[in-house]
């Protein structure tokens, strides 16, 4: 990829310069009165009526393709001619998969920003119904070209079952449509003990890769719904922040080194900044100390613009067991001394059950309360 970059920058360095020879020679004060010029045209035409057109078009000049402009305001229903997309994208037959080229570097199937159903009967049986090319486990392999990336999502979940629906309802055509290797996995927390998400994306982590190395684990929040099929599922040189904007903070990042919501990880990048922590118990503070850890092992948070990585939130109240962990400040404090002792090195959880459903592999774990000297003394 880098040396491709290379050799097209030289490239058009030689063109540049060819040009340059070509080129008659203007004097200064001619080629300033003409930038002028130009520049007080586009000032007009943008202060002028037409000034909407107009922003968008030097908008579309100064972003790049997969940063928009896109127009939310006409989203596309995410099934749009899903099944025929992916059982014409060109190769040989499903099953052949050692002779299958691979898939385009930009997907074909990329609709842009999608409409989000949170109004509709949305059940396990439907979704399973709309995604036929899904297999058990909730794996899933473009049928006619190899894919070049591969994930696994990994959700934290106690008690949400309608939310699961909505996001797979959404999640599994989305991930289809960008043409990649991903499998979804549940980890169902059990028992009514405090929640602790942190450390069930740990027990997911350890769990996905036990299935294969993949190349990205994305840990995913269960009511967070993707608005746009362009935001891609796949990592990116530091830990990547999918959920850059929110409908809850008003499509904006609430602050600056957020890192809630949906992230994604290289194993590398995971295993630098020693996972996650354990003992998050309750509601936030999470968050902030995995970018804490981002940042502590020296690592840069990588981000959509927030044109890209928008998210909708399926509205909700403070569930029973996940009351706000009252000791959130004084362990963020820590994390900088902690970190590299607490984490993917100390996790230790049962796991109960490990299924493959139809649409996910629902792994099922008790967590706790751990024995480990910070949970324990945090725990009472
Ligand atoms: C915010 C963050 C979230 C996390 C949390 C603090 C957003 C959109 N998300 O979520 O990433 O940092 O604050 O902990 O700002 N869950 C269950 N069952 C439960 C409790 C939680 O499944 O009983 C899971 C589920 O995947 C949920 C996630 O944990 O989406 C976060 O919990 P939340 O949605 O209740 O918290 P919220 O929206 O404030
Ligand atoms: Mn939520």
């Amino acid at each position: 990829m880098y040396l491709l970059k290379q050799v097209n920058n030289t490239h058009l360095f030689h063109n540049s310069k060819s040009l340059a020879i070509k080129m008659p020679r203007w004097h200064p004060a001619i080629l300033l009165a003409l930038a002028s010029l130009q520049l007080a045209c586009t000032l007009l035409l943008l202060a002028s009526e037409q000034g909407g057109r107009a922003r968008r078009f030097l908008a579309a000049l100064f972003t790049s393709e997969e940063d928009g402009p896109f127009d939310y305001s006409h989203p596309v229903d995410v099934y749009t001619n899903l099944s025929a997309g992916l059982e014409n994208m060109g190769g040989k037959s499903i099953g052949d998969q050692v002779f299958l080229s691979p898939c385009p570097v930009v997907s074909p199937l990329l609709l842009g920003p999608i409409s989000v159903q949170l109004s509709g009967p949305v059940n396990l049986s439907i979704v399973s119904r709309r995604n036929p090319w899904v297999l058990p486990g909730g794996r899933h392999s473009p049928p006619r070209c190899k894919a070049r990336h591969s994930c696994a999502v990994v959700i934290p979940h106690r008690n949400r079952e309608p939310h699961l629906a909505f996001l797979l309802y959404h999640l599994h055509p989305v991930l289809q449509r960008q043409q990649l290797h991903y499998a979804i996995y549940v980890i169902q927390q059990a028992g009514n003990q405090t929640f602790n998400r942190a450390k069930l994306m740990n027990v997911g982590f350890k769990e996905a890769m036990r299935d294969e190395e993949w190349d990205c684990i994305f840990f995913h929040d269960v009511d967070l719904i993707p608005e746009n099929d362009r935001n891609l599922y796949i990592c990116a040189d530091g830990p990547k922040h999918m959920a850059a904007a929110m409908d809850k903070f008003g499509y904006k990042m609430p602050y600056k080194n957020y890192f809630g919501g949906v992230s994604g990880l290289t194993p590398e990048q995971y295993l630098k900044m020693n996972g996650f922590p354990n003992s998050y118990w309750g509601w936030g503070g999470e968050d902030d100390d995995i970018a804490n850890r981002v940042l502590l092992a020296g690592m840069k948070i990588s981000r959509p613009s927030i044109r890209l990585g928008r998210y909708k939130m399926i509205k909700h109240k403070h569930d029973a067991g996940n009351a706000a962990n009252p000791n959130r400040f004084t362990m963020l404090a820590q994390t900088r001394r902690i970190w590299r002792l607490e984490g993917m090195n100390t996790l230790n959880y049962r796991r109960l059950s490990r299924e493959q459903q139809p649409l996910y592999t629902n792994i099922t774990v008790d967590i706790g309360p751990s024995e480990r000297a910070p949970a324990r003394r945090l725990h009472g």
